[in-house]
């Protein structure tokens, strides 16, 4: 009886610090969409700054992101980037689309949010916060880490090695 007893406390606290390990305020669950490393580098004061993250949809049905806000932005669109006669060109997208069992990533070049009009200066290490509109109202809680795009490419590495 004590044997069993070693064993279920030591399978809990194994279990609570791989949770713990794992904890990843920008890595979000909902049992369905994963988010992984969202993050806005940081512009000129004043500037539109863009959001980036990677969408990973562990369900089985396609998961459509209709709207976006933030308590830190007047508006948040999605926008693609389509080549046009050479030229990269920005386009506000209706939705964004994650397949079933699929994966988005929103980077730098391709698609991704344009977070508008400021209500106060963000700094590296902030964390904004937003919320991400699916079917029925579903709400998916986003939260982007400021970053110094010059000391990005450190960050990423880091950011593998913490993952493995
Ligand atoms: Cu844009």
């Amino acid at each position: 009886m004590k044997n069993i007893f070693i064993t279920l406390a030591l399978f809990f606290s194994i279990h609570a610090h791989a949770f713990m390990s794992g904890l990843d305020d920008r890595r979000d669950t909902h049992g369905s969409l994963e988010i992984v490393g969202a993050y806005i580098p940081l512009g000129p004061e004043g500037m539109v700054n863009a959001g980036y993250m990677k969408l990973n949809n562990t369900s089985d049905t396609d998961i459509t992101l209709h709207y976006i806000t933030s308590p830190v932005y007047d508006a948040v669109q999605i926008h693609s980037t389509i080549q046009k006669n050479g030229v990269a060109k920005m386009v506000h997208a209706k939705n964004l689309v994650i397949p079933a069992k699929g994966s988005v990533a929103l980077e730098p070049g391709g698609s991704h949010l344009m977070l508008m009009g400021p209500r106060r200066n963000i700094k590296e290490g902030d964390e904004i916060l937003a919320i991400a509109f699916g079917d029925h109202e579903k709400r998916y809680m986003l939260k982007f880490l400021v970053v110094d795009p010059r000391k990005q490419s450190a960050q990423d590495t880091q950011h593998q090695h913490h993952n493995h």
